[in-house]
């Protein structure tokens, strides 16, 4: 999978070289490609944004500049384009899922107030366009939204996990677990400072632990994420989960 980003902080991206992700990259699965914006401009002062029209606070980033970033990173090419923005469309496992379906992504990182909406306007007649956020809050700037969204989308490329099972049992993975959050886990010693491992866990009994996960990961999401536990669809729980 090609991932090119485009930046004025391209130094934001240097966790991209370590662990999961750097691995992938040393492996060929990754092509990683970070450019730095102010390469495209044609200024002394290498001028990326200029004063909102209708007035305002802050910044806004220019489109001139953006327009021919992006026409030489794509060059002929129709990558995703996919723009970090607190006013986008939630970045969730199931956008992930479909992000790792692509072979090439564009990311286009926006400061300031954000980037002119007609370089979004533009590249949608070309290529799909999705402005992304990754949750409730405002960031300074889209790098860091970036590498939330590339570490998602990598550790579900075909090879980047060592155990092919981690991202079926994850937190809103497809399947029978769907919608609820993982629930705690265990390893040695079997009692740490006075506390036991919930004995179900060494009793290998596999049906068992099975159910017990489930009831766990149940009791887990109405605690923590009420709004989700609410949601379940009654068709999906049994009698047994009912009664939790
Ligand atoms: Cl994608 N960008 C910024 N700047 N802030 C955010 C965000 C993105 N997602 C949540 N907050």
């Amino acid at each position: 999978m090609r991932l090119d980003i485009i930046s004025i902080f391209p130094e934001y991206f240097a966790p991209l070289d370590v662990s999961l992700i750097g691995k992938a990259r040393e492996r060929g699965i990754l092509d990683i490609r970070v450019h730095q914006l102010r390469d495209w401009t044609h200024d002394v002062h290498k001028t990326v944004d200029d004063t909102p029209y209708g007035g305002g606070p802050g910044m806004v980033m220019k489109p001139e500049v953006w327009g021919e970033a992006i026409d030489d990173v794509i060059g002929d090419g129709s990558p995703r384009m996919i723009v970090p923005t607190p006013s986008g469309r939630p970045f969730t496992q199931e956008l992930a899922q479909e992000l790792a379906g692509e072979s090439w992504l564009l990311f286009a990182c926006g400061r300031y107030e954000g980037i002119d909406a007609r370089v979004m306007e533009e590249y949608s007649t070309r290529l799909r366009v999705d402005e992304v956020s990754i949750g409730d809050y405002v960031l300074a700037g889209g790098e860091v939204a970036v590498l939330v969204m590339i570490e998602a989308v990598g550790r579900l490329l075909p090879g980047v996990l060592g155990n092919a099972q981690s991202a079926v049992d994850d937190s809103f993975a497809p399947g029978a677990m769907r919608n609820l959050v993982e629930g705690p886990v265990y390893t040695k010693p079997p009692v740490w400072r006075g506390h036991e491992v919930p004995p179900v866990l060494l009793s290998g009994h596999h049906g068992k632990v099975a159910r017990w996960r489930r009831d766990e990961a149940i009791r887990r999401t109405v605690r923590n994420r009420p709004e989700l536990a609410a949601a379940l669809d009654p068709a999906t729980l049994d009698k047994h989960d009912r009664k939790l």
